[in-house]
C-alpha cells in the first residue's frame, strides 16, 4: 500500500516555508517537498522527504505518483512577475505547464485511490490590470470577476491556470464516458503582496516592501523601486497561511467560487516607510524609481473587495497595518537581526 501525503511544489520558497511550519505545528508529519534547491535544515526537519527537482521533470513525478497516494498538494512553485519579465518562456514554461503537470498528478491519483485530491493554487493579484493610474485610483475595491487583464507574464500564467484548475475540476476528458467532475478540488487565492517576518522574497514587483523593513532592520541602505504613492494590497505571510488553510479547510458546498480574492492593508509605499520609520528611526531609504517595474505596480489595484471569501469560508485578516508590524513582524524581525 502507497504511504498517504501530502505534497509542497516551491517547498524551500517563502510560502513553502510558512506553509510547512504551520502544518507541521498542526501535528502534520506526512509532508513531501519538491524544490529545484535543497531546502534548509527547518524545512528538511518538518518533512518526511524533500525531492530536489524540476516540476517540469515527468520522470520526478512518475516516481512520485507510483510511490506515494496524495491527498491534497499545494503548488507553491512559480517564477513571480518581475522575474518572469526578464523571461518570459521560461515563466510560461515554469507557471504553466509546471501547473498543468500537478494537475494531471492530481488527477491520476484521484482516478487511481478514487477520493478526490486537494489542489491549493496561489494565484495573485498580478491577474488584474487597470489601463490608468486615473482609473486605478477612482475605481475602489475590485472584485473577481473585474479588469482580469493582466499586463506581465506571470498574471496571464496565474489567470490562465485558475481556468486550468476549473477544467480539472468540471470539465476535464468530458467527450470520455469516464465521469471525472470533483475528482480534482481546486481552490484558489489571488494574493497581495505578502510580507514575511522570517523570509525575504525573490523576484517578485511587490518586493519593495518586505525589503525596506528587512534592509532597515539590517541597517542596510535601501532604495524604494516605486514611487512614494504607489499604492497595493499586502497582507502578512502568517494571515496568507491562515487564509490557505481556511480555504483549504472549507466544506466544498460552502465554496461559491474556485478562486477568492483575500485582503488586509494597503499603504502606498511612502505610508509603509513612515511605520518602518517609526520603528527604524535612522532607516537609510530613499526611492529611486525603475520606471518599468513602477509600470506593473501601476496596473495592479489599489484595493480589492474580498466579500465573497468573508461570506463563504469566514476570511478576515488578523493584521491590519498597526498589527502587522507590532504583532508579527517586529516581534520576529527583532530578535532574527540583534541576534546576528
Ligand atoms: C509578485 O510581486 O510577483 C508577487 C505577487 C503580487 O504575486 N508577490
Amino acid at each position: 500500500m502507497r504511504q498517504s501525503i501530502i505534497l509542497i511544489s516551491g517547498v524551500n520558497g517563502e510560502i513553502g516555508h510558512g506553509l510547512v511550519s504551520s502544518l507541521y505545528n498542526q501535528g502534520i508529519r506526512n509532508l513531501i517537498g519538491i524544490d529545484l534547491s535543497t531546502p534548509d535544515d527547518f524545512v528538511q526537519e518538518r518533512t518526511l522527504d524533500c525531492l530536489i527537482g524540476n516540476i517540469l521533470d515527468h520522470n520526478l513525478l512518475d516516481r512520485i505518483n507510483a510511490q506515494y497516494q496524495i491527498e491534497a498538494i499545494y503548488h507553491m512553485a512559480a517564477l513571480l512577475s518581475t522575474r518572469a519579465e526578464f523571461s518570459p518562456v521560461i515563466a510560461h514554461e515554469v507557471n504553466v505547464d509546471g501547473t498543468l503537470n500537478l494537475l494531471d498528478l492530481a488527477m491520476e491519483q484521484a482516478q487511481s485511490h478514487g477520493q478526490s485530491v486537494k489542489f491549493f493554487f496561489p494565484s495573485s493579484i498580478a491577474v488584474y490590470g487597470i489601463p490608468t493610474l486615473e482609473e486605478k485610483s477612482s475605481v475602489g475595491a475590485i472584485s473577481e470577476d473585474d479588469y482580469r487583464h493582466p499586463q506581465t507574464m506571470y498574471g496571464c500564467n496565474k489567470l490562465y491556470c485558475e481556468s486550468l484548475g476549473d477544467y480539472y475540476s468540471h470539465y476535464y476528458k468530458r467527450l470520455s464516458t469516464t465521469d471525472t467532475a470533483g475528482l480534482v478540488d481546486f481552490r484558489s487565492i489571488r494574493f497581495p503582496g505578502i510580507i514575511s517576518a522570517h523570509t525575504l522574497p525573490a523576484g517578485g514587483t511587490s518586493d519593495y516592501a518586505p525589503e525596506m523593513i528587512h534592509a532597515a532592520a539590517k541597517g542596510e541602505h535601501y532604495s524604494c523601486f516605486v514611487r512614494e504613492d504607489a499604492t497595493i494590497p499586502f497582507m502578512t505571510m502568517s494571515d496568507a497561511i491562515v487564509a490557505i488553510e481556511m480555504l483549504m479547510a472549507a466544506p466544498k458546498d460552502a465554496l461559491t467560487k474556485m478562486v477568492y480574492n483575500v485582503k488586509a492593508f494597503n499603504p502606498s509605499a511612502g505610508e509603509f516607510l513612515s511605520k518602518v520609520k517609526s520603528y527604524y528611526p535612522e532607516a537609510n531609504i530613499d526611492f529611486i524609481i525603475h520606471d518599468n517595474r513602477q509600470s506593473i505596480i501601476d496596473s495592479w489595484p489599489e484595493d480589492i473587495n474580498d466579500d465573497q471569501a468573508r461570506a463563504d469560508w469566514g476570511w478576515s485578516a488578523n493584521h491590519d497595518l498597526d498589527k502587522a508590524f507590532s504583532e508579527y513582524l517586529m516581534p520576529v524581525i527583532r530578535s532574527r537581526y540583534e541576534h546576528n
